[in-house]
């Protein structure tokens, strides 16, 4: 089998998606995700400019080959940019090599090892009650695995909180701006986490995302505070381009940590993972190089019992999704995935095989990945600026987002 083309697409159903086809000359194809949140075009370049040039004439089946052809072959490594687009390609690769096959991916990934995979949404609302009733609306719904986060009185806005009906980090025209006080958050979050705990009981896992928003030692505050409420985890509390500064986190705090919806290689979570200093991976598959490097940072995990949590936000496109859930049904150390329900015209855009039910998701049966992209109807929804937002302290000081 040869790769005969490779085509680029952006979209904007709902939000902005980068989608990769590669072709081949037996007819089959296989889809990618390469969407980065506020920086598409980007990836789109680097995808078109340089890389699939260089695929056309390859063999598909040689995954492991392309990986290291487009990573260690352009000499320049790492960056969200580059593992977004190596992504796009690892990804429509696998979903060829199991058409090919006539297989679902989890089954080129060692078989399923459970019947299905564990998810949590994004509960949230602009006051402690409202976040209950919204948390309990996700219980009722028959997850088991709840996200929550909420207004902070006296902040206008904060991270994680839609003022309508859907949340959606990033906003079409320029950049908004975020107001953020540390002080109001810490004193504020235990009790949060009082009140749902109070309201929902000990059944449902409960998970908060900081958004990197703490130094290491109000990190440690905050975790030995919620220990009372037994967390899933606590996700991205501090920015984590240094490593060592979870040491002491970790020091001061039996809650379970959750890294890296950020980071691009594994190089990020050597010491991380090698010092036992979180208990999850954030990184996804699109964000991480796609699933053949997922592989070896799943495998490093396995050995220091870190579990994967992938993220699963709405700007990741169904198919990373579906490659998750695919990679998750069959990988030993899962642990959760983030599902953050993509809006409908994007369903439209990429029918996909996997399903909810009670609190799990499941990839389907499909050969492949269970997903396809109809071009037509994403032809429709031209690219739209959008961005994510900046933060800022009350003193107007430019803050992690
Ligand atoms: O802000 O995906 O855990 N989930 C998150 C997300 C991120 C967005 C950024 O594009 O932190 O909501
Ligand atoms: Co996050």
């Amino acid at each position: 089998m040869k790769i005969t083309d490779a085509k680029v697409f952006v979209c904007s159903p709902g939000r902005n998606f980068v989608t990769l086809k590669i072709y081949t000359d037996e007819g089959i194809y296989g889809i990618g995700d390469g969407t980065l949140n506020g920086r598409e075009k980007s990836v789109v370049s680097y995808l078109e400019d340089y890389c699939i040039p260089c695929l056309l004439g390859r063999d598909p089946f040689q995954i492991e080959d392309i990986w290291h052809y487009f990573y260690k072959g352009a000499y320049w490594r790492r960056g969200p940019v580059t593992m977004s687009a190596v992504a796009a390609i690892d990804m429509a690769l696998w979903d060829i090599k199991g058409k090919a096959l006539k297989t679902p991916v989890y089954n080129l990934l060692g078989g399923k090892s459970r019947q299905g995979v564990m998810v949590y949404p994004h509960a949230y609302g602009e006051t402690i009650e409202a976040t209950i009733e919204n948390v309990q609306k996700y219980v009722d719904e028959g997850y088991v695995a709840v996200r929550a986060q909420s207004g902070i009185p006296g902040l206008k806005s904060t991270y994680g909180v839609a003022k309508g009906k859907t949340y959606e980090p990033a906003q079409r025209g320029m950049p908004t701006e975020y107001e953020w006080s540390t002080e109001k958050y810490l004193n504020f979050t235990p009790k949060l986490f009082q009140k749902v705990r109070d309201a929902i009981g000990d059944d449902i896992h409960l998970l908060h995302d900081c958004h990197h928003r703490l130094t290491p030692i109000e990190a440690g505050r905050l975790g030995k505070e919620l220990e009372p409420y037994h967390l899933f985890w606590l996700e991205d509390t501090t920015p984590a381009e240094l490593q060592e500064s979870f040491r002491l986190i970790r020091k001061h705090t039996t809650t379970p940590l959750a890294v890296g919806e950020v980071f691009n290689t594994v190089y990020d979570y050597t010491t991380l993972i090698t010092e036992q200093l979180i208990d999850y991976i954030r990184m996804s598959i699109l964000r991480g190089g796609g699933i053949t490097s997922m592989q070896k940072v799943a495998a490093l995990a396995s050995i220091y019992q870190v579990r994967t949590g992938f993220h699963g936000a709405s700007d990741l496109s169904p198919i990373t999704m579906a490659a998750a859930l695919h990679f998750n049904l069959a990988v030993n150390n899962f642990g959760i995935q983030e599902y953050m329900k993509h809006p409908a015209e994007a369903n439209d855009v990429f029918p996909h095989a996997y399903a909810f039910e009670k609190g799990y998701m499941y990839p389907g049966d499909e050969p492949g990945l269970g997903v396809d992209f109809n071009e037509e109807l994403a032809a429709t929804y031209p690219y739209q600026r959008a961005y994510l937002p900046v933060n800022r302290k009350e003193d107007g000081t430019l803050f992690d987002w």
